[in-house]
């Protein structure tokens, strides 16, 4: 199977990034968590993207905060599909995050999550790995499954709380 790079600006954003580095370990998609930045360590970046390919990897996910670069960044060094994940760690709560990360010039497109969305980016480079691979689509069915029944049940409870409120 093709392996997934998590890749984050700053350590600063490990804490947003944990969901997605969890959801590719559930699906059992084998992962590479790196921080490099676009602006700290812009040569890093470069190399890193350009060998994504050969070095086996399906897609990359890139978490950036601030003025985020880094998704854009690796997306101009490589033709593998790049997701941003938008990271809220200023002043402005991620605004300036998302609008870095998701305002592409053509040509060169990120696919870009909401902010701090994590889990959906990995959701969404399992579900480019899965259209070669049945197993992890069936996985990414199972998981879809479990989070419909959960929420049934939240529904079940709350109509449950509800008819005790108005008995009370
Ligand atoms: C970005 O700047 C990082 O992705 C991080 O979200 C933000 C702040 O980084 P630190 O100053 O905490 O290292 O490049």
């Amino acid at each position: 199977m093709k392996r997934v790079a998590v890749v984050m600006g700053s350590d600063s954003d490990l804490q947003t990034v944990k969901p997605a580095i969890v959801t590719l370990k559930k699906l059992n998609i084998p992962c590479e968590v790196r921080i490099i930045s676009a602006h700290r360590t812009p040569e890093e970046a470069a190399a890193f993207s350009k060998g994504a390919r050969e070095n086996g990897f399906g897609a990359i996910i890139a978490a950036a905060g601030k003025a985020a670069h880094l998704a854009g960044a690796l997306a101009a060094n490589t033709t593998l599909p790049v997701i941003g994940i938008p990271i809220k760690s200023s002043t402005l709560d991620g605004l300036d995050a998302l609008l870095s990360t998701v305002q592409m010039p053509s040509g060169m497109p990120v696919a870009t999550v909401a902010i701090d969305g994590a889990q959906n980016a990995a959701l969404l480079a399992a579900q480019m790995l899965a259209i070669e691979d049945e197993a992890l689509a069936q996985a990414l069915r199972e998981m879809r499954t479990e989070m419909t029944r959960k929420v049934i049940e939240k529904d079940r409870k709350l109509q449950n709380e509800i008819d005790q409120m108005v008995e009370a």
